[in-house]
């Protein structure tokens, strides 16, 4: 019989972000971030909402983290929102910001709940953005003091940090405009992902100095392969090999293997859009690492003919209209593992669906396509670790619905249905899934 236990010890959490969880956006002294900025810009969100209250977290983290230790919730990944610590993104500390982390770390660890926390989860200080942002190439400096901060009041009670969530995002607010802060231009797209990159390194290098021995760091990102429609068309495996190589390669062959491929290169000068490289870049990005975060939702299938319907070639779809592909995580792992050697251990960071069944009846939220989605990612996790792969955790996103960037409050994400108006909580049936799973550390088939 398959055995169907996880490894003593895999750390079962849910993953969030400041600012989709936290509102409070103009409390206690917290500066605005380009989210804030960004979604009061007309046109910009789904349903025209802003992340000014969200989940109420800053308010309702106690209540919370007592529904995840009713769940058994074991780690908790979290973000900081750097306007909330540095109001102008660098210069004077708001206490009182850095105090709301103080109350929610040590609550986790009351509860015995493993704290995760990543510096930077997309909101970037509104102030800094006015200087230029992550174009500015000063950003590793105000990056590298406002990690310092952080990893010096935190870095004994949190033992997982990451320095960046998905550098990807950054390229779609600066190149694509999809994004906070709204730039377009692929020169930008390139240029803020560079100095992201250096930014990391520069926390990476101030975390060695400062953190306590036993504190790891890693980066997250999230790899949404790309696989030609037909496999058998030349044009659509260029095309899969070119959206590859210009998305998580192009920060994975720089923070792993110290460079950036020929084909990139080639393609920035091209097209015009070589951001500004300098002597000791490269090294100062490439840092060994203690972590990889891997977040996985999908993979994405690429036709070079646009009048070919994607779904022409068969596959699962949810309700929500993407495919239900869990192999593409199993895929993720042998890239990281196989092909850039990271050789260190994999925490799942995020993977989870949206707009399953949302529907609350009679206090009860029946997604079981949640189920089956977790289910079936949990099973080729399962498979990669049996075959060796070192995963030390899986993190579902997320423990609430929550503020969804550009789709507002119309993607539900969650274990837990939100109303946003009452800010009540209910658990869906999905989260006594994920409850039966952790509770017997095991691959189930069904709740
Ligand atoms: C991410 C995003 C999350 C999203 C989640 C669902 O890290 O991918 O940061 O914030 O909410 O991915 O789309």
């Amino acid at each position: 019989m398959v055995n169907k236990e996880f490894p003593k010890g895999f750390l079962w959490g849910t993953a969030a972000a400041a600012a989709q969880y936290e509102g409070a956006a103009q409390m206690d002294g917290r500066g605005l971030s380009i989210w804030d900025v960004f979604a009061n810009t007309p046109g910009q969100i789904l349903d025209g909402s802003n992340p000014s209250i969200a989940d109420d977290f800053y308010h309702t983290y106690k209540e919370d983290i007592r529904r995840m230790k009713e769940i058994g919730i074991q780690s908790f990944r979290f973000s900081f929102a750097w306007s909330r610590v540095f109001p102008e993104g660098k210069g004077a500390i708001n206490q009182k910001g850095l105090d709301f982390y103080k109350r929610l770390v040590e609550e986790l660890l009351k509860n015995d709940i493993v704290p995760n926390a990543t510096l930077y989860h997309w909101d970037l200080p509104y102030e800094l953005e006015r200087l230029g942002g992550w174009l500015n190439r000063d950003c590793v400096q105000w990056f590298g003091d406002y990690a310092e901060l952080m990893i010096r009041t935190f870095g004994g009670q949190i033992p997982l940090w990451a320095t960046v969530n998905e550098p990807i995002a950054t390229y779609v607010g600066y190149a694509l405009g999809g994004f906070a802060p709204g730039r377009k231009l692929e020169k930008f797209g390139r240029q803020a992902n560079h100095n992201l990159l250096l930014s990391h390194g520069e926390a990476v290098r101030r975390f060695r100095e400062i953190a306590p021995k036993d504190a790891k760091v890693g980066i997250v990102i999230d790899i949404w392969n790309h696989w030609p429609l037909r496999p058998d068309h030349a044009e659509d495996q260029a095309l899969a090999l070119r959206e590859n190589e210009k998305t998580y390669r192009s920060y994975l062959n720089p923070i792993f293997n110290g460079k950036y491929t020929d084909y990139l290169l080639d393609y920035m000068e091209k097209n015009d859009c070589m951001p500004d490289i300098r002597p000791g870049d490269l090294e100062a990005i490439h840092q060994p690492l203690d972590f990889f975060g891997l977040n996985c939702y999908n993979r994405v299938l690429d036709c070079a003919d646009a009048a070919v319907d994607i779904r022409s070639a068969g596959g699962n779809y949810l309700d929500n209209g993407s495919e239900l592909y869990p192999k593409a995580i199993y895929d993720a792992i042998h890239i990281l593992n196989d092909e850039f050697k990271i050789g260190i251990p994999i925490y799942i960071t995020e993977n989870g669906t949206s707009n399953c069944n949302e529907a609350v009846v009679d206090g009860k939220v029946h997604d079981q396509q949640r189920i089956e989605y977790v289910r079936s990612f949990l099973e080729w996790i399962k498979k990669a670790i049996d075959e060796g792969a070192d995963i030390r955790g899986y993190y579902l996103w997320s423990f609430l619905d929550n503020w969804e960037w550009s789709a507002g409050y119309t993607s539900r994400f969650g274990l837990t249905h939100v109303d946003y108006e009452t800010q009540q909580r209910i658990f869906k049936d999905s989260a006594y899934f994920y409850q039966e799973v952790i509770r017997q550390n095991k691959l189930l088939e069904t709740l």
